[in-house]
């Protein structure tokens, strides 16, 4: 699926802005239909912005079920009728459905892919229309990521969920309008190699939404300095570059890829479509990651998009904050713990060499992780009752929509289907081996992962030759051996070497972190303390030096964030290297002493 570009043959209308705002009075929002009346000015809402912490009210903040955003739109008097125009959501978090007036127009389930519906049959051009989206932030045992809702004794209903983050709700990324000609691209897919000698290869696949003939695609690739490089015709063709200048981590660059369709006879540019392309390969070999056959080792984080006020509303300020944070860690890579991010933060990462491991939203497909927590016997997590086939095909989904949306990025190297999952449960391998076929049948470039934790150790783990990587997300020093780094370090190093001797595959270690509290010192191990937090990193640091397989570090987590209230959460997840608003803790300097100097070796 396509972003949508302004070009010479396509427009694009942002619809970003303060929209109306509703809760829905009932949870069955056919009955009051409210997309059939104007929706009062009285609540407004940022979009984007999550809208829970916007307004000052409880009720709104940690309601369960659907709201509505509403406002005017025009289609633009200069449409033709030689265009066809649509609406694109770039996320509708958990569960939209779009109105034009009072009519249905599409739905999509999914909180962290975008949608988009046809409206040149339903509106004139310069004709004005009330666009309404309801949103749903409900989670069961059939979405992706799962949860289950609790009908509370005062009729109040709850949403209780496995994963570690608020569930952030409503229109946290951008709406559009946008019009393309009568015969469009439809979809590119692009895939680069690197052969002996350094040519570069670009494979690509140019799909329309009408049969065109070979000869009337037209193909361009243009390097930095606006020279073209190469040109090539068809639907699917090998374009071959000599000494490629290659996409590096740290180095990017980027080709400009343009695709056009000739008219029949006049060869007039029909359509067109540009995108960033940077040629680069990635392998798995032995223990090692390779990005343009040489290895590569990950340092950096396991993030979150979330802010203050906005939740997950995409904010280019913070973005662009982060990615300077980040380099000046001399952090090179991170994951887009736990869904996928807003294409705004991949084509960043592109055009600026950061590595990006890609997750789906598939986290907290594990009961056992919090009665663990408790110390009470959970309940099988894969049964009918709980992760069952409807999970799993709404997992599959996820996994086709966020291929089909990120398939492009040059800094896109690993796709992670699931974070921490039941791996060793009975039930597991059956639930994710079909998992893993179809990403490979999407994507047969990259390799694929899931993240491990701690429990489901090298003995019980069901699935990990299943994948390409061993992501592991480990705690030792934190929720055990907490307070004593020796016993961790010792538990640690023979956990490693375990997964090492089984499998030989490379190690990242996705997870490792400790809960702190900015502005507590202590001289001793205390938990909690900026100096624990520091001393923890060390000792993690000391044992993966002493395991070959190691091949990355992604501390949990870049900055604070915002969870459910429970006992064991102080005002959300403290592990941040930085605090919500972005200011270093004493471990920062840790991280960046040891990063910085490894990128100087490498
Ligand atoms: C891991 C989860 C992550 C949590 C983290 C923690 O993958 O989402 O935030 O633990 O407990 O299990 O801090």
């Amino acid at each position: 699926m396509l972003k949508p570009q302004a070009n010479p043959t396509r427009e694009l209308v942002s619809l970003d802005g303060i929209w109306n705002f509703a809760v829905a009075s009932s949870p069955n929002i056919e009955t009051e239909q409210a997309w059939t009346k104007s929706i009062s000015a009285k609540l407004q809402v940022p979009v984007p912005a999550s809208y829970n912490d916007i307004f000052v009210d409880k009720a709104i903040r940690d309601h369960v079920g659907w709201v509505y955003y509403q406002r005017k739109v025009t289609i633009p008097r200069g449409w033709s009728a030689s265009e066809r125009y649509f609406l694109r959501l770039d996320a509708a978090t958990h569960h939209g459905r779009v109105y034009i007036n009072d009519h249905f127009l599409v739905e999509h389930i999914g909180g962290y892919t975008p949608f988009e519906a046809e409206i040149t049959h339903l509106l004139a051009p310069g004709e004005q229309f009330r666009l309404t989206i309801a949103v749903s932030n409900e989670l069961s045992w059939d979405t992706i990521p799962p949860g289950r809702i609790e009908e509370l004794p005062n009729g109040k209903r709850k949403q209780h969920y496995q994963h570690d983050f608020f569930n952030y709700s409503g229109l946290a990324r951008s709406v559009y309008l946008y019009s393309v000609p009568n015969v469009f691209i439809n979809d590119i897919t692009i895939s680069t190699d690197l052969l002996a000698g350094g040519v570069g290869v670009v494979d690509f696949q140019i799909d329309t939404n009408q049969p065109v003939e070979n000869e009337r695609i037209k193909i361009s690739l243009t390097d930095e300095d606006g020279n073209v490089v190469a040109k090539s015709t068809g639907q699917n063709n090998r374009i071959e570059i000599d000494s490629a200048h290659l996409w590096q981590p740290g180095a990017a660059y980027l080709y400009q890829f343009n695709a056009e369709i000739l008219s029949d006879g006049d060869a007039k540019i029909l359509d067109s479509y540009e995108l960033s392309v940077g040629v680069r390969s990635v392998k798995v070999q032995g223990n090692q990651f390779l990005i343009n056959n040489k290895p590569f080792y990950f340092t950096g984080f396991g993030k979150h998009e979330d802010t203050p006020i906005r939740g997950k509303g995409f904010d280019p300020a913070y973005m662009i904050h982060d990615f300077h944070l980040m380099d000046w860690m001399g952090a090179n890579s991170f994951r887009t713990s736990h869904y996928p991010y807003a294409e705004e933060v991949l084509d960043y990462a592109d055009r600026h060499g950061i590595v990006v491991i890609n997750e789906t939203a598939a986290v907290g497909l594990n009961l056992g992780i919090v009665a663990g927590v408790f110390g009470f016997k959970a309940p099988p997590t894969f049964s009918p009752e709980s992760i069952n086939e409807r999970t799993q095909a709404s997992h599959a989904q996820g996994i086709r929509e966020l291929i089909a949306r990120d398939k492009n990025h040059a800094s896109v190297v690993l796709w992670t289907i699931a974070n921490e999952p039941a791996s060793s449960e009975q039930g597991a391998r059956e639930y994710m081996e079909p998992l893993v076929t179809l990403t490979r049948e999407l994507d047969p470039t990259r390799p694929v992962c899931f993240t491990n934790m701690g429990h489901a150790t090298v003995e019980k783990d069901l699935i990990s030759d299943l994948f390409d990587v061993l992501c592991l997300n480990r705690y030792y020093g934190w929720y055990s051996q907490s307070g004593d780094l020796d016993a961790a370090e010792q538990a640690l190093e023979k956990d490693l070497l375990g997964w090492q001797e089984k499998y030989g595959k490379p190690i990242i270690m996705t997870e490792y972190g400790a809960d702190t509290q900015s502005g507590l010192h202590a001289v001793c191990d205390v938990p909690w303390s900026e100096e624990y937090q520091s001393r923890f990193l060390e000792m993690f640091h000391r044992v993966f030096d002493r395991v070959d397989c190691v091949t990355g570090e992604h501390v949990w987590t870049f900055a604070d964030f915002h969870c459910t209230s429970t006992m064991f959460r102080v005002d959300g997840n403290k592990k941040g290297i930085f605090t919500r608003d972005r200011r270093p803790k004493s471990a920062a300097q840790v991280l960046r002493r040891r990063w910085r100097e490894q990128n100087r070796a490498a």
